[in-house]
Parts: structure tokens; sequence; C-alpha cells
């Protein structure tokens, strides 16, 4: 997997099994005109409940709407011979422990599961890393052409808090579906 983020230097990383039945495609592009801005609302997702030492706690600016966020959308003129993908503009927040590793957040001794990303009932991603321009793609197979389509989005948990349910504290915004 590669990410890049503004002001940042690109880096790659070894995929595992688990990530290679989650294809991540991670990276900044300019928009084409093309793209369908499924939302460029920003959403807090999570209990509100977080470190000051999480990754970008300072920049919060939302409410929490709780764990997850889904978004129904008609996919009209979408041409399935080509890659589509979902791109999150910005996601900010992620305490996974590679977010950890890549010096995101300052916490000392707890990470979260990652958040998960799915297409019509399917999980296609899970996010690692917070960042701009993050694409994920979405297989042909799953898109219902001229038809209602579901994305999910779902933020990870803290691992390290298991007397109770302490739901990683994110904010995204600015989605859209690239083909
Ligand atoms: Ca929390």
């Amino acid at each position: 997997m590669s990410v890049q983020k503004e002001n940042y230097k690109p880096f790659t990383m070894t995929i595992n099994e688990q990530t290679l039945s989650a294809p991540i495609v991670v990276g900044i592009e300019k928009s084409n005109a093309s793209d369908l801005a499924l939302d460029a609302n920003m959403y807090h997702l999570g209990d509100n409940s977080f470190s000051d030492l999480s990754a970008n706690a300072g920049e919060f600016r939302m409410q929490a709407i709780g764990p997850f966020y889904t978004k129904r959308f008609t996919l009209k003129n979408i041409n399935i011979s080509k890659p589509i993908y979902l791109v999150i503009g910005s996601i900010i927040g992620i305490d996974t422990a590679m977010a950890r590793s890549m010096g995101q957040n300052k916490i000392p001794n707890a990470f979260a599961s990652p958040p998960e990303v799915y297409f019509n009932g399917n999980k296609v991603s899970e996010i690692q890393l917070n960042g701009d321009g993050q694409k994920i793609k979405l297989p042909a197979s799953l898109v219902r052409k001229n038809q209602v389509n579901e994305i999910t989005i779902k933020t990870g948990r803290n691992l390290m808090q298991t007397a109770y349910i302490d739901y990683d504290d994110i904010e995204f915004m600015n989605l859209i579906i690239e083909n």
C-alpha cells in the first residue's frame, strides 16, 4: 500500500493477507469532470470521548453521529469496465497501531481497530492511516447500475479498553465516486 499526503513524503508498505481481502489504493489525485460527488459534508464518528494524545484531537470540529455513517446513491452512467473508486477527501483521528507507528498520534499504550468501509454490504477496505485523497477500489461485481447503492463507513474501537466500548473518534469529509 502506498500513501501520499500533502507536505509528507510518499511511502509504501507490505500488504498482508488481511488487507489483501480488502483492496486499498491510497494516493492523491485531482478530481475529474466525471466524478460523482457523494457527500461534501464533514462527519464525526465515535462517541466524543478521546484522548488529547489521539491523532488530530485538536482538529475535531463536529459532534459524533455514532459509530457508523451510511450513504445511499444511484449510479447512473457508471462504466464498470473502468476502475471505480470511493475517494475519501480527508480523514483524521484514526488511532490504529499503524497510525501510531507513523507518528500520527502520541498515545503510548493503546490503539484502535481500523475504520471499515462497506459497499453494498461487503467489506471492501480497512483504513489504517489518516490522510487526504485515500482511494478505495469498489469491485465492479458489487456495482448496481442504475439502482440504489450503499456506502457504509464504520469507525474502529479502542482495542485496549475491554470494560466498555470506546469507539475511535474520527472525522472525514468529501466523499467522491471516481470512475
Ligand atoms: Ca472514543
